[in-house]
Formats: structure tokens, sequence, C-alpha cells
């Protein structure tokens, strides 16, 4: 018997109806209060699987197997050989012809004072106390051996209630625990469907702009068809003399500011001068008979007399304006003439040139329009094939790519995010509020590591390097029957939920290292045990709140008794 006492003790609690149990009138020994009606009548006993065969109430409990379904010995050992599931089974077989029969459970034990529970007929009257299952020693009446079972269920209820106390208040923090996680992965949920719904319409605005980048590179391409560019942007004898040009231009233009402002501060100069000299000879004082000055004030008379000239300064000065503003301004683009690759003739006849701004610009789209319409339809040569892309074009086309790459990976996203949410997350999608996180626990020579659907690992404690034994892959249910500790630490009976890991590490001469990780039901995540079953194939047994509540069907079962 693999179950320890109380655990046992808890599952068959749950076969004896308990309500049952209570002061019920005398009953063959060995028989439970649900039975008991098959044992009331007085003229005799029908087998319970074959009532057609009845047999006289002597022979109830005589130590000697009449019925064929052993209902007539509830209370020896004689028909322990009919008896081939074990109390913990369904009391529910099956003859030759497919006729559901029902047959005894087992050896009723009272129990008073604890939890009244069933016996393997084998173990009645074997001389062995079986205080796990029959606290009461009523197994073993017949005192085999002088074998003598007394009555120990106070005692053992009493420590039994203690530890249930514990065990419903641990289940009952570990079910609180496994709502709130419900809870948290239903905020992740949401978090990724919103994140999907957002970058719907990230998507929807991104691809708006890549069709509008699309049509403004068609028209880039378009215009600057036939508009292209030379390698490093030096044109032909046209460039060279362009940038000549424009660095004699660019220096005469200097060379005219500094003139400029030498002659505006030399006139300022002059007009003080002036001013001192007119005070001069409207205040020296004549009557004194000084030659020197007299001469000097007529010669000073006679300068201001002479004509000095039209007052053109102002328009000059406008002049002068214009000729200095920057080149741009004045209609004068020099990259068109650098990076023109066109012949110094073309340039000769291209006669808009010559017109003013606003005019040249119409003009010059028109003649555009036309010239690659021509081209277009055959009537005019193309440009050369060799001709490289103008930056402009290289610029559209890359916007166009970048906004294209940005979609993309936009919807690759999206589509992440929409394959999480049909990945399995267990019952509730429970594990996606734990996903990637980690709890180890150190074991011989190495620390290993679990974590939530994602991986397990081997750390040597002696340094080196670590050990992949797996990567996530899929949830699985498996069986189980396994002997519970008294701490609780431990798997139990029945369905669990199991996490595959494969794929890890390969191990020399043999796999690639995997893990199977049994979860089990506990207050908080623990990793409890780590076996190698096989080389290189590990076997790891977790307690988690995560995994409460989970029975045979897959789903949850209702929440613990406390909690209704
Ligand atoms: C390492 C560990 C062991 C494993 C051997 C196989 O020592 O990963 O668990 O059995 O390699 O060579």
């Amino acid at each position: 018997m693999k179950e320890s006492f109380l655990g046992q003790l808890a599952l068959l609690g749950s076969i004896v109806n308990p309500s049952l149990a209570a002061s019920e009138p005398s009953r063959p020994r060995g028989v439970s209060p649900e039975f008991s009606k098959f044992y009331k009548s007085t003229d005799g006993f029908a087998c319970i699987s074959n009532p057609s065969i009845e047999v006289a109430l002597s022979q109830v409990n005589d130590d000697y197997c009449d019925c064929p379904d052993g209902s007539d010995e509830p209370g020896t050992s004689a028909c322990s050989h009919l008896s081939p599931l074990s109390p913990r089974s369904p009391i529910i077989i099956t003859d030759d012809d497919d006729n559901i029969t029902v047959s005894l459970p087992g050896f009723y034990c009272k129990n008073k004072g604890h939890q009244p529970s069933y016996l393997p007929f084998t173990n009645v009257n074997d001389g062995i106390c079986d205080y796990d299952l029959c606290c009461d020693g009523s197994d073993e009446w017949e005192g085999v051996g002088g074998v003598k079972c007394e009555d120990k269920c106070k005692e053992i209820g009493k420590e039994w209630r203690k530890h249930d106390e514990q065990r419903q208040k641990s289940m009952s923090t570990a079910n609180r625990k496994r709502k709130e996680l419900v809870l948290e992965a239903a905020r992740r949920r949401m978090e990724v469907e919103d994140r999907i719904r957002s970058l719907g319409e990230e998507i929807t605005a991104l691809e708006f702009k890549a069709t509008t980048l699309e049509k403004q590179l068609v028209e880039v391409e378009r215009k600057e068809k036939f508009k292209v560019v030379t390698g490093g942007g030096q044109g032909g004898k046209l460039g060279i003399l362009a940038s000549l040009a424009k660095n004699r231009i660019t220096e005469l233009s200097s060379s005219l500011s500094r003139v400029r402002n030498e002659r505006d501060s030399t006139r300022e100069r002059l007009n003080e001068l002036e001013g001192i000299l007119t005070r001069f000879k409207e205040e020296y004082n004549p009557n004194f008979n000084d030659e020197g000055v007299k001469r000097a004030v007529r010669a000073w008379e006679n300068y201001a007399a002479r004509d000095k000239g039209s007052d053109d300064n102002a328009a000059l000065d406008r002049d002068l304006d214009e000729i200095l503003k920057p080149d741009a301004e004045n209609g004068l683009n020099w990259e068109e003439f650098e990076e023109a690759d066109q012949s110094d003739v073309d340039v000769l006849y291209q006669f808009e040139a010559y017109l003013p701004g606003p005019v040249r610009e119409w003009v010059d789209q028109k003649l555009r329009d036309l010239r690659t319409t021509l081209i277009e339809n055959g009537i005019l040569a193309g440009p050369k094939d060799d001709a490289q892309e103008s930056k402009a074009v290289i610029e559209a086309r890359q916007a166009v790519t970048d906004a294209r790459n940005h979609v993309e990976n936009y919807k690759r996203d999206r589509q992440n995010h929409k394959d999480d949410l049909e990945k399995d997350y267990g019952p509730d999608d429970v594990f996606r509020a734990l996903k990637g996180q980690c709890i180890d626990k150190d074991a011989g020579e190495y620390n290993y590591e679990f974590c939530f659907l994602d991986k397990t690992t081997q750390k040597p404690k002696k340094g080196g390097s670590n050990t992949g034994m797996g990567n996530f892959v899929r949830i699985e249910k498996v069986m189980v029957d396994e002997d519970v500790p008294p701490d609780g630490k431990g798997l139990g009976s029945g369905e669990r939920i199991a996490l595959k890991y494969e794929n890890g590490q390969h191990c020399w001469n043999g796999p690639n290292r995997s893990t199977t990780v049994i979860l089990a039901c506990a207050e908080k995540d623990e990793l409890w045990k780590i076996v190698e079953e096989e080389k290189c194939v590990y076997r790891m047994e977790v307690g988690t709140p995560a995994a409460c509540g989970y029975d045979s069907s897959g789903k949850t079962s209702p929440p613990p008794r406390d909690e209704l």
C-alpha cells in the first residue's frame, strides 16, 4: 500500500458515507451502514449481486464463502479471493455477460472517534493490527495468534484532526493563491489582447504611410528620371565652371562688402571734418589780419561751392544690397549646375534659365513633364542605363523600404501575440501568470532550477558551466500513485499536470536531456524532488498553488468547502 496513513484515511473517508456511520441498529460484523439494507431480512440472506441465491442467516460470517460475490462473508477473510479490487477502487464489477454487479468494498471498521473506513478482506484476522485503516482494532476480532488490537481511534483521530486542520488551512491558502494567479493570468491575457489591438491600429497607420511614401517615390522617380546626377557631384566642364564661378563670385562679394564698409567709414570722417571747417568759417574773427587764416577760409569756400555731384548714394546702396544678397535669393542654385549631367551646350539652350524666377519654375516644370512624356512614349531617347539614381530617389526609396520593414516587424509582433493567445497555458490559463518564474533546489552535486514554461537547468556546485535539461514544449496529464510524506510534499495518487521540457543539452552517448515536471497542489511554489530516471532523463516533483483544484477531467473542481 502506497498511500500514507493520513492520506488513506482522508481518501477512504470519502468512500464511506460518514452520515450513515452514526447509531445504526446492529449489523453483521464488517457491514457498513450503506450495505446494511441487504442484511435486514430475518428469513435468510440473498447474495447481493446474485439475489436468486439465498443462504441461511447462520451462513453469514461463518467463515465459509457461499455467495459468488462473497457478500455472505462481510466480516471474515473467507471470500477475500473474490475481491481483486482494493477498497480504494470502485465497488462496481462486471460479470462475463457484462451485467454490472455490486460487491462489498471491504471490511467495514467503524473507527468511532475517527473516520470509518474499509479494510481489504485479506487483512481481516491476519494477526496484524491494521491501525492505519482500522484504528478501533476490530479487524482482529478473532485474536489470531493471541493478537489483541486495542482501540486507538481517540488518539489517532485527535492527531488526524490536528493535521487535517493544518491541511485545510494550507489548502485554503493555496486555493486563494490560485485564484490570484488566475486573475493575474486573465490580466496578462487582456494585456496581450490590447497589444494586438493597438498593433493593428499602428499597422493601419504605418501601411498608410508606406503607401503614401510609395506614391511619393513614383513621383520623385518620374521627376528625377531625366535628371541624373553623376558620381561625386562634379558635373562636366559646366560643373567645374560653375564651381569656379561660385568661388569667384563669393570672393568678389566679400571684397565688395569690405570696400563698402571702408567707404562708409571714410564718409563719416569726411562729414565730421566738413562740420569742423564749417564751424571754423563761421566762428573765425576777420578783424584779425591773419593772412594764413584768410587763405584757409577762402579755400574752404571754394571747396564748399564746388558741385558735389548728384545724390545717388541711396540708389547705389540699394543696388549693392541686391548684389550682396545670398545667391539663392538671387535665383542662383549652384548645386543644380554642379550636379547636372548635361552637356554645356544643353545648358546654353535652357532658355528658361534666362526667365524671371516664378515664370522660370513654371516653364521648367512643364518642360520636364513634356520631356518625360516624350521619352515614355519612345519619341525621345531616355537617360543612359548606367546612370546612378539621384539622392532624392535613393532617399525616397529608402523611406519606402523603412516603412515597409516597419510594417512587417509590427505584423510579426502581432502574429506572435496572436499565437501566444492560442497557446496552452493550462487550466484557467493559470500558468500564464507564472511563465518564466523560477525555483531551485540544492541536490547532491548540483543546484537544479526549474522555470515555469521556460527551461530546466542543472548547475554544478563546484563550478563549471550549467547544463540545459530541456526547454518547455507542452503541458500533459500523467497518472501518479505515490506516498505523500507527513510534510505533505508529495504527488499522492491520481491525475496530475505535467510540464514537459525537451531538447536540452545533448548527453554524451545518450539522448538530448529532457525533464518531466509533475505538479501537485501546495501552498507555495517549491521544487520538492529531482530524480534522474534514466541517463539524462529527469523528473521533477513540484508543489505549486497553480496545480490546486485540478481533477481527473482536466477541469477545475468546485472551491473547497471553507470557501463555499
Ligand atoms: C552530467 C549530468 C548527469 C548526467 C551525465 C551524463 O554529469 O548531466 O545528470 O547523467 O552528465 O553524462
